[in-house]
């Protein structure tokens, strides 16, 4: 028989060792940056294939605005932007990769949820680019008000917020239509040029990225309607607050950068500028990087290895690019948008 102090001992055990896992696992996650510094690279994930987003040449080297992203970040933590190893990502696939630490960050056209923090255990660090979404059809149908849509096939990605998007836009409007589900975005691309569906519905940005692939991308509109907040950014795991600032920052001094005038052409004489901002900024005054685990010039490297954040996105999405994407409201927020971040100080 068990004696009255054993059973004790055991009643005590059994509510203070689930802490102890929890409290080791929190312990054990909060290492993100150690990894990735001992190992030497970067694990990004990213999308299948967005022109303009992430997207693998022939030689299997990436580029594009959420791939830039990962490169800041190994920037501005190893001093290197081609420390980087991307493992390509399903929609079905991205937040489970995050969540059993295949990858240190997704940058993959994710939309920043509610449930997607408080449900999966994710964080999205920052709104790298505000999107919504939107509809693409053929031009010849003449149709220029997606209220004028109901009864259509529609193509879209399962497991995406544009399939829950889409069934609230039609049913709040008191709209039919049948949506043809896709299993990525190339199949939804496929599907809608081979007139499955007569509607391909999106973030805006990937409306324009999949026309560029379609056989006659000139008869296709994208309407102007926009339907839903997407603000697509990187996400972590919970637990790790040091990550996530590392995260959340190399986005703020992006647009930081590019408020202050600092840029990739601009960084070697900003080095010299007496400016307060400016100096903290590239790691002159005060010691903000080492407070994050980084060095005092990170955010310079981040500038010099990969760019502002203007660099990036008319390097990639603009006007410098083939999507051509007007900056809209991710204009800075001097500058007429909504792009804002808080000062390095
Ligand atoms: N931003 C939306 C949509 C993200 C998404 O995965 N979109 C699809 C449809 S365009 C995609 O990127 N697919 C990439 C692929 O399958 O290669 C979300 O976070 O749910």
């Amino acid at each position: 028989m068990r004696s009255r102090a054993n059973v004790m001992i055991g009643r005590v055990l059994a509510v203070l060792l689930p802490w102890a896992v929890v409290a080791t696992t929190a312990a054990a996650s909060a290492q993100t940056l150690k990894t990735i510094k001992d190992r030497g690279t970067l694990v990004c994930g990213v999308s299948d294939g967005i022109i303009g987003f992430s997207r693998a040449d022939a030689d299997g080297a990436w580029s594009g605005f959420d791939v830039d992203f990962c490169r800041a970040l190994a920037a501005a933590i190893l001093d290197d932007a081609g420390k980087v190893k991307f493992i390509s990502l399903s929609t079905g696939d991205r937040f489970p990769a995050l969540q059993s630490g295949q990858i240190d960050v997704l940058s993959r056209n994710s939309s920043w949820t509610m449930s997607r923090e408080t449900d999966l255990g994710l964080m999205f660090a920052a709104a790298t680019f505000y999107d919504g979404q939107g509809f693409m059809l053929r031009r010849s149908r003449n149709i220029t008000t997606a209220l004028d849509l109901g009864g259509s096939k529609v193509c879209v990605q399962s497991g995406t917020t544009s399939e829950l998007n889409l069934a609230d836009y039609f049913d709040a409007n008191g709209m039919t239509y049948q949506a043809v589900p896709a299993a990525s975005a190339d199949d939804a691309a496929k599907a809608y040029d081979a007139g499955r569906c007569d509607v391909l519905t999106s973030d805006a940005a990937q409306l324009h990225a999949e026309r560029l692939k379609m056989s006659r991308p000139n008869d296709h509109d994208i309407l102007a309607d926009i339907i839903s907040k997407e603000p697509l950014g990187p996400a972590v795991r919970q637990g790790d607050p040091q990550w996530f600032n590392i995260v959340k920052w190399t986005h703020f001094a992006m647009v930081n950068a590019e408020e202050l005038g600092v840029g990739s052409a601009t960084i070697e004489g900003a080095l010299a500028s007496n400016k307060p901002d400016v100096r903290r900024l590239v790691g002159n005054e005060g010691n903000y990087g080492e407070q994050i685990g980084l060095t005092r010039d990170w955010a310079a490297r981040i500038v010099r290895l990969v760019g502002n954040y203007s660099d990036v996105y008319e390097r990639n999405v603009g006007t410098k690019s083939r999507l051509a994407i007007p900056r809209g409201i991710n204009q800075l927020w001097s500058n007429g948008g909504i792009m804002y971040a808080p000062p390095i100080r």
